[in-house]
């Protein structure tokens, strides 16, 4: 993987950047569209591709461990094989989807014992096989196992966890080394920054996870029920000390509003599930504002979903014939509010990069965060 900055805002600390890889090229700022299981859940690969255009999308370890499974993903010859996808895929450790099981897993030194929320089966994931498994399903970028810790978490369980992630990370390094790539495309390895809410223990493993050396730098343990401007602050933190030459990626964030306030504190990749949650619950994002779609309000407002027009289906369908699909509960429904979402996102970080670009980013961020702030 190569990253190239290609400037750094003058009055924000947001950068715009290429990444290259084997699988093409990531520009950033980007968001990453969410494929748990190996889909854009409710997105055909053709309006993946050609209406909301992502460079890059995610895979989750855990589920697609538990289902197809390694074997079937091997002999497909890799996840982008099996989904049809050629450019490149981020797997997540299942790191995360772990932490979310609670009460249906342990966690110790050795790793993470837990319930398959499938058949209820028991699994035991350690740095050393979440590590192999990642080989398996063959994403360009794959992500250390660590530990998310919740919000709030007392000083001494996070501080205790922190370490245990960057031990863990010395396993995940070492094991990665004698279990070479399997398709013939280079795989990209980042570390993640742990640490929750508290200052001290952020910078400490901004520079654990630094000195590790690797290539790009995630930031994990937010975005999970803390305040926004906690959430801010501890990413400024973090940025303060990650290494300016490499990406940095701030995992599950967020609304489009947390979005653009993170690429103000110099962060570069982002994914969310929030877009196409949202979206399958009748809530959509725009320039201007949230719309809740099952909204009596919408009952006889015949003009487009988005004027903006970013994808086909904002300018095809009107706001009422989408809100009543969702009173039908009919599919279509939520692909539509799927594919608007997404294209929002994406188009939202692309635009952000423009304006990095022209030299006016921290303008239009703060016009913008005015803007869809609003409920409409
Ligand atoms: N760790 C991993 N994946 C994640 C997170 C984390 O802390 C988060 C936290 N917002 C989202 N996804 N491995």
């Amino acid at each position: 993987m190569k990253f190239d900055l290609k400037i750094t805002d003058a009055k924000s600390k947001a950068r715009a950047g290429v990444i290259t890889t084997d699988h093409g090229t990531i520009e950033t700022p980007i968001f990453m569209p969410v494929g748990t299981v190996g889909t854009v859940k409710g997105v055909h690969q053709t309006e993946l591709k050609n209406e909301i255009n992502p460079d890059i999308i995610l895979g989750n370890t855990y589920h697609l461990y538990l289902r197809p499974g390694l074997d079937i993903l091997e002999k497909a010859g890799g996840l982008h094989k099996f989904m049809n996808w050629d450019r490149n895929i981020l797997t997540d450790s299942g790191g995360y989807q772990v932490y979310s099981l609670s009460g249906r897993r342990k966690i110790n030194e050795e790793g993470v014992k837990f319930k398959s929320h499938i058949d209820g089966s028991m699994h035991f994931f350690t740095p050393e096989n979440v590590m192999e498994t990642q080989r398996i399903i063959g994403a360009d970028i794959i992500m250390a196992f660590d530990e998310c810790t919740p919000y709030p978490c007392d000083y001494n369980y996070a501080k205790r966890s922190m370490h245990m992630t960057h031990r863990w990370l010395s396993r995940c390094i070492s094991h990665l080394e004698k279990v070479p790539f399997k398709y013939g495309f280079e795989q990209t390895f980042m570390p993640i920054v742990q640490g929750s809410t508290y200052k001290d223990l952020r910078q400490q493993s901004a520079e654990y996870i630094a000195n590790s050396g690797q290539q790009a730098n995630a930031i994990g343990g937010l975005s999970v029920g803390e305040p926004a401007e906690e959430m801010y602050a501890m990413t400024e933190v973090v940025t303060e000390i990650l290494p300016e030459d490499k990406p940095r990626y701030l995992m599950g964030v967020g609304t489009p509003i947390n979005i653009l306030e993170n690429i103000a504190l110099g962060i570069d990749m982002f994914d969310c599930v929030m877009p196409t949650r949202n979206a399958r619950n009748g809530m959509l994002f725009t320039a201007h504002g949230t719309i809740n779609i099952k909204n009596k309000k919408w009952e006889d407002d015949f003009s487009p979903i988005d004027e903006m027009g970013i994808t086909w289906v904002d300018t095809m369908y009107s706001k009422a014939y989408l809100r009543h699909l969702f009173a039908a509960k009919e599919m279509l429904g939520k692909q539509i509010a799927s594919i608007h979402n997404l294209g929002f996102y994406v188009w939202l970080t692309r635009e952000a990069r423009k304006h990095i670009l022209a030299g006016d980013f921290r303008e239009w961020k703060d016009q913008m965060v005015k803007q869809m702030d609003n409920r409409l």
